[in-house]
Formats: C-alpha cells, sequence, structure tokens
C-alpha cells in the first residue's frame, strides 16, 4: 500500500482562530465558559476543549447570567448578539473573519434596495447567522431549481452571497441560474466560498486522480468536509468520511493500492496522522505529501476583556 497526503487539508485560520479564543478565554475567565454552537464542527475538538473546561450549549438561555458566552466560527445574527446583552452574559465572538464580511456585504445590499439571494444549506448555522444580518428581504436558496422559483420584490435589484463551505463547482451552477433568471440586476457578482474550501477542494480533486480510494477525515456535520468526499467521488473515486481511523471498514480497501488522505478545515492534523498509523499497522508504508496551495493566512486573535 501507498499512502498520498493532500496538501493543504486541516486547519485554515478561522478554525486555528476559534479554537485559540476558547483557549484563551479559558485562561483569562477561567472555566467553565460557555460557548454557543459547536466553536467548530469537528467532535474531537469539542471532546478536548470540554476536558479544558469549556460548556457547549444551543441556547443562550442554557447560559448562567454573567457567565461568558462565545459565538462559534460560523457566526450569529445580531438579535443573537442582542439577546446575549439583556441576558446578561459576557458575549466573546467567534466568528470567522471571512463569515462577518458576508453579514457585511448583506445588510449593505439590503440598505442599498436589493432582495439578498443567500445560496447555502437551509438550517446550517452559517447560513441562519448570515440571513439574521438582512435588514430587508433575504432568501436562502441551495439549487438552481430554487433560483427559478424565488419571488423577488424587484428583478433589476437582486443580490446574492454564498455560504464560505460551498462546492466550488455546484455554486457555479446556481450563480449561472441567477445571471439567467436577473440579468438586468446588477449587483456586485461575487463569490464568498473562502479560500480554506476552494484551496481543499481544489487538492481533494487532485488526489482523487490519484489514488484508488479517498479518506476525508471531518465529523458528520462539517459541511466543508462533506463536501471534499463530494468532490473526490465526482472524479470517480469512492471517498468515505470519516471522524477517526477506528471508522474505517476494512471493505473500502480491498484490492486497493493507493490510499489519498485529506482533512476538512475543523479536523485536527493527530487524526490524520492516527488514520495513517492505523493503515501502516506494523510495515513501513510509503507516505507522499502531493505539492498545493501555500497557505499563510492568520488571523488576530482578539482582545478578551469582557
Ligand atoms: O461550515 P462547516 O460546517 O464546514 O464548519 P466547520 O466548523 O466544519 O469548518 C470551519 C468553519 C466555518 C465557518
Ligand atoms: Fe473561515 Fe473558511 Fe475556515 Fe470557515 S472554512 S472558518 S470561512 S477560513
Amino acid at each position: 500500500m501507498k499512502i498520498f497526503l493532500a496538501r493543504p487539508r486541516g486547519f485554515c485560520a478561522g478554525v486555528n482562530r476559534a479554537i485559540a479564543i476558547v483557549n484563551k478565554a479559558l485562561e483569562r475567565h477561567g472555566a467553565p465558559v460557555f460557548v454557543l454552537h459547536e466553536i467548530v464542527h469537528n467532535s474531537h475538538v469539542i471532546d478536548e476543549l470540554r476536558t479544558k473546561g469549556a460548556v457547549f450549549v444551543e441556547r443562550l438561555e442554557d447560559i448562567p447570567q454573567g457567565a461568558v458566552a462565545i459565538f462559534s466560527a460560523h457566526g450569529v445574527s445580531p438579535a443573537v448578539e442582542e439577546k446575549a446583552v439583556k441576558l446578561g452574559l459576557r458575549s466573546i465572538d467567534a466568528t470567522c473573519p471571512l463569515v462577518a464580511t458576508v453579514h457585511r456585504r448583506v445588510s449593505r445590499l439590503n440598505k442599498i434596495g436589493y432582495d439578498v439571494l443567500v445560496i447555502g444549506h437551509k438550517g446550517h448555522p452559517e447560513v441562519e447567522g448570515t440571513c439574521g444580518h438582512a435588514t430587508g428581504n433575504v432568501h436562502v436558496v441551495s439549487t438552481v431549481e430554487e433560483v427559478a422559483e424565488v419571488v423577488v420584490a424587484d428583478e433589476s435589484m437582486v443580490g446574492y452571497v454564498t455560504q464560505t463551505t460551498l462546492s466550488v463547482d455546484d455554486t457555479k451552477d446556481i450563480f449561472e441560474a441567477i445571471h439567467k433568471r436577473f440579468p438586468l440586476s446588477s449587483a456586485p457578482e461575487r463569490s464568498d466560498i473562502c479560500y480554506a474550501t476552494t484551496n481543499r477542494q481544489h487538492a481533494v480533486r487532485k488526489l482523487a486522480e490519484k489514488v484508488d480510494v479517498v479518506l476525508v477525515v471531518g465529523s458528520k456535520n462539517s459541511s466543508n468536509s462533506n463536501r471534499l468526499r463530494e468532490v473526490a467521488q465526482l472524479q470517480g473515486t469512492p471517498a468515505y468520511l470519516i471522524d477517526h481511523a477506528g471508522e474505517i471498514a476494512s471493505e473500502w480497501l480491498a484490492g486497493v493500492e493507493r490510499v489519498g488522505i485529506t482533512a476538512g478545515a475543523s479536523a485536527p492534523e493527530h487524526l490524520v496522522t492516527e488514520v495513517i498509523q492505523h493503515l501502516a499497522g506494523e510495515e513501513d508504508v510509503p507516505v507522499t505529501e502531493l505539492e498545493g496551495e501555500e497557505e499563510n493566512i492568520r488571523f488576530q486573535i482578539p482582545d478578551l476583556d469582557v
């Protein structure tokens, strides 16, 4: 067996920053600190932070008055921020700066009178937070069919934003459908799919061309990790999303000579190392990292005096 690794893979700048914020909040304010929603969509990250004293909740009402409340990397609506103030919580915002940029674009487009189409997955926390920043009409669309059906106030005043972790290819079809349906709209054309999502999808496509099976390390609720599995599969290579090495089924590897591994933006690198060890067992298996995009993006950790 030979193992190939995609590059880049794993943690992005927004995930590094969000996790660092929880760690710094624990140091600065002591345990417990409360986090609204999973800080990032990875069960191992959550378990580790839980052992240090982070408490993850889905409702602000479950956080005691006066406690530190951290908003996850996926972002929240202004209504949630205001409610936290009303409940007497000390809020810290770990929203990825790239998601926050999308928030600002939604309110700017609404302010100049546009209906905003949010291209994304209904029910995903990032999409809910993004829609919450609307000050006018907003519509979530996930498919080309939904673009055909959406009802807007003025067809020449339609703008759009996207969830940051979508499939670059699927989203191109939706952009096309929007431009076809609203040809008179002069809203700025751009994708908000982030650099990390784009680079990881590009890298997994390259990996899938080279191997017999692709393993994507990531949790089941991680949108960007699911997209990596789909991209590999679309290349015609069987691909599986695994939370950890223990989920690898022996039948996936039957007759397989070359295994490709990548990891979603929220999956820690130690899980990739464990997958390699699991596959290699006692054998000396060659591991090759493919060449890929160099990533130098880092986000600052804010001051956490609350
Ligand atoms: O949005 P997604 O479900 O991919 O979230 P994640 O926590 O797996 O990845 C990082 C992010 C963001 C925002
Ligand atoms: Fe930010 Fe992109 Fe990472 Fe999401 S995947 S946290 S948008 S850098």
